[in-house]
Order: structure tokens, then sequence, then C-alpha cells
């Protein structure tokens, strides 16, 4: 067998390395932590810790930057960063997407955190725009329920509950029965910081730098972009309208 035929069959193996993510469909990319439940129990706070959220704000924010993203989205362990229709990194190729991302993830939080964590990663895929609004306010209910479980848990725990005792108290239960559980430990849920109830988003904005221009010999006010940190995300359908407007204002300039 010649060389180019050897090249060619063993290549024909490589049987994913051509898929591609649908065009004209918007794009999200999934990271979740692997084993967070372990990497996180001897190591941070419960059940929420600043530190460990910094860590995982700083690698949406290198997801956001070098992947290209219009938004993205982070509560506990994963994060969801959201690409427009003619988003064309990669190729879209599947491989390298989701490869590359939970490499950019799993290194930026290793190096931060000085230990070594990883990552997975997934691709989900919308043609229209309501779905995506869904898909962040799926994501939000999820942070949302995760925090209160999260916080009985660990308060029962904390009150001297067995890991067993704490899960049958809270099996099956209401989520109004679990906010008075909270209140019974002097704890008002929906007083509890925002990013751990909600979520945070990243998005850029655009701001204005004063520069000086050499040629003109003269101050002049140039913009520039950033990627902004929210803290405060709304909830419900006024998350939905907040996404919506990002949407709208990249179509608008994926068209002109
Ligand atoms: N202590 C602490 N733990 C956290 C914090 N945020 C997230 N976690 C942990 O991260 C885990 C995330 O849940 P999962 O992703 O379902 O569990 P996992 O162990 O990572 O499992 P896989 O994702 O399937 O590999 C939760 O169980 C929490 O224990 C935090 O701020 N503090
Ligand atoms: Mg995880």
């Amino acid at each position: 067998m010649d060389s180019d035929t050897f090249e060619k069959q063993m290549r024909s193996l490589e049987y994913f390395h051509n898929l591609r993510l649908l065009p004209g469909c918007w794009v999200v990319i999934r990271l979740d932590g692997r084993g967070f439940s372990r990497f996180t129990e001897a190591r941070f706070e419960k059940p929420f810790d600043h530190q460990f959220h910094k860590l995982m704000v700083q690698t949406t924010k290198a997801l956001l930057e070098e992947l290209h993203g219009i938004y993205a989205y982070t509560e506990s362990d994963e994060i969801s960063v959201l690409f427009r229709p003619d988003w064309d990194f990669f190729d879209r190729s599947l491989e390298k997407i989701v490869s590359i991302s939970a490499s950019i993830a799993s290194a930026t939080f290793s190096h931060a955190a000085q230990t070594i964590v990883n990552f997975d990663s997934r691709v989900w895929l919308a043609p229209n725009k309501s779905q995506v609004v869904d898909y962040f306010s799926w994501r939000q209910a999820d942070a949302t329920r995760c925090a209160l479980n999260g916080w009985c848990y660990w308060t029962l725990r904390k009150a001297g509950k067995s890991a067993a005792q704490a899960t049958a108290a809270l099996e099956g239960q209401s989520v109004g029965f679990k906010n008075e559980l909270l209140f019974q430990y002097g704890i008002n849920f929906n007083e509890l910081p925002t990013w751990q109830r909600r979520g945070v988003g990243l998005y850029w904005e655009e701001y204005e730098k004063e520069g000086y221009n050499p040629i003109q010999d003269k101050a002049v006010v140039v913009k520039r972009r950033r990627i902004k940190l929210d803290k405060e995300l709304p909830m419900k359908d006024v998350y939905g309208q907040f996404i919506r407007q990002i949407l709208d204002i990249e179509q608008m300039a994926t068209e002109v």
C-alpha cells in the first residue's frame, strides 16, 4: 500500500471529525466541573464560597474572550456561553469546539486555583431566539432550585444532622417548606446574595477611553469593548426580556 492510500485509510477512521454545527443556529456551549462535589468538599465554604465563585467567573471570562461569545452565564460549577448563528470558529467543527472549550476551562481554572480540575463540554443548538431565551431561563431556574436545596441541606448538616438525615428531611418537600425551614434557622432565602440565587451574567459593553492621536497631536476619545460582570441579574420574565435584548442587538449586527 502506498503512503497516500495508507494516510487516507487512517484518516477515514477519524469518524466524527467532519461533524459541523448546523448552519444558522444559535449555539450554546455548556461546561460543567467534573466531580466538583468531591473537589469542593474540603476546600470551600458550603453551600457557597466566594473564592470558588471568583474562579468560576474567571474561567467564564476566559471562554467568552477566547471563543468570541456574546453572552455567558455561570452558576454553581457550570458555565454556558452563547454564540451568534454566524459564529464560524474552528469552521464549526464539533470535536474542536467541545475539546478546546473544555481545555480552556480546565486550564484557566487549574492555573488560577493551583490544582488540577477538569470540565466537560457539550453543545446545545437552537434555530430561533425564543429557544435561547428558554435555555437561559431554564439554567437560571436550576440555579435557584439548587441554591435553595444547598442552603437547606448544609443548614441541617451544620445543625448536626447526618448526610442521610438531611437528605431525608428534604426529600419531596415543596419550595415553601424549604423557605420556612431556612427561616427557622434565621435565614431569609430572598435576602441571600443574588449571585447565589440567580447566577451571574457576563457580556460585552462599550466604554469611552481618552487616548492621544500623535498625528493630530491632540487628545481623542476612543470607543473600546470590555467584559461586564453582572452580579444583579433580573429573574423570570424580566431575565427573559434581558436575554432577548442581547439577541436582537446581535441579530441586527448580523444582518448589517
Ligand atoms: N462548597 C462548595 N461547593 C460548590 C460550590 N458551587 C458548586 N459546588 C459543588 O459543585 C457541585 C456541582 O454539582 P454537579 O455538577 O451535579 O456534581 P459533580 O460532582 O460536579 O458531578 P459531575 O458534574 O457529574 O462530574 C455541587 O454538588 C456542589 O457541591 C460552592 O460555592 N461551594
Ligand atoms: Mg459538576
